[in-house]
């Protein structure tokens, strides 16, 4: 039987194989216990850390960490490109590789590997699932009353800019199966920062994907330093704002053609 969560039914075969990437800049302190987390959490699903050639040696580390697992991989990057650009290098080498699922999941503390099993459970009915920290049952924290306020802002903005029923769009734990990655266009997508999250989420509703949301418990770091900047923000920002006009001049164009943004097949 399973729970709501879906934690107790072992295994997620019928969704094929798990692969859950792992970006990393300088997580020497918490790559070791983020890697034991999720093995412990979903022993089938195997890992891929994708670091930026990491000045702290996470690299190093991961590599030792590869050769005690097999269900362990590292992805050598030559430099600090962002979050965005290591998740795509992350998503392609799993879909070369056969891989049914792949997850996006930060290193630093702030995604729970035990709440996975939700993620994972949902997927069986969805096509994309997000964590989500602003749905019944999410939470944040540890936060300082500021970055809340950053991240619920930034969401209210993306929700009205793009007429897309999200609570969490900008947040980074979630679960693909493999058809949406190839069905959104992995090619075209440019952003770094927190709208590379937005992106994805978009273009997989866009798509026509089923995308649920999922509570998720979001805890601040406790080590390393946070790679947050504010061009990051001002990226996301001017980016989503150019994405929602563009969305509403379609809205307007469908009220001349009869046909609506959402509905673009026609
Ligand atoms: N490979 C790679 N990983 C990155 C890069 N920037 C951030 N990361 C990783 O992406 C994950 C999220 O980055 P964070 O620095 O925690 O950014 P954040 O979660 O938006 O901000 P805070 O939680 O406030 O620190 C972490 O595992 C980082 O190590 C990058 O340029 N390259
Ligand atoms: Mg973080």
């Amino acid at each position: 039987m399973s729970t709501p969560d879906g934690s107790a039914e072992q295994g997620f075969g019928e969704l094929g194989r798990i692969l859950v990437i792992i970006p990393t800049y300088n997580e020497a302190e918490n790559i070791e216990p983020i890697v034991a987390r999720v093995r412990d959490a979903v022993p089938e699903a195997h890992v891929l850390i994708a670091d930026d050639n990491s000045p702290d040696g996470t690299g190093d580390l991961a590599d030792k960490l590869a050769a005690n697992d097999d269900n362990v991989q590292v992805l050598h990057r030559l430099g600090k490109e962002g979050l965005g650009a290591a998740y795509i290098a992350g998503f392609r080498w799993g879909l070369d590789n056969g891989y049914g699922v792949l997850v996006e999941h930060d290193a630093d503390g702030s995604h729970q590997p035990e709440q996975l099993p939700r993620l994972l459970g949902a997927l069986r009915d969805a096509d994309l699932v997000l964590g989500s920290r602003y749905v019944k049952g999410g939470e944040v924290q540890n936060w300082p009353k500021s970055r809340e306020i950053l991240s619920r802002g930034g969401n209210i903005y993306t929700r009205l800019a793009l007429g897309i029923p999200l609570q969490d769009a900008t947040g980074g734990y979630r679960a693909f199966r493999r058809e949406t990655l190839e069905g959104i266009g992995l090619d075209e997508v440019a952003s770094a920062g927190y709208c590379f999250q937005v992106d994805l989420a978009l273009r997989a509703i866009k798509a026509g994907f089923k995308v649920v949301e999922v509570p998720i418990t979001f805890v601040e770091r406790e080590r390393g330093q946070s790679k947050m900047s504010q061009s990051i923000v001002i990226e996301a920002m001017v980016r989503v704002g150019r994405w929602g006009l563009a969305y509403r001049a379609a809205q307007v164009r469908g009220l001349f053609t009869g046909k609506t943004a959402a509905n673009k097949g026609g």
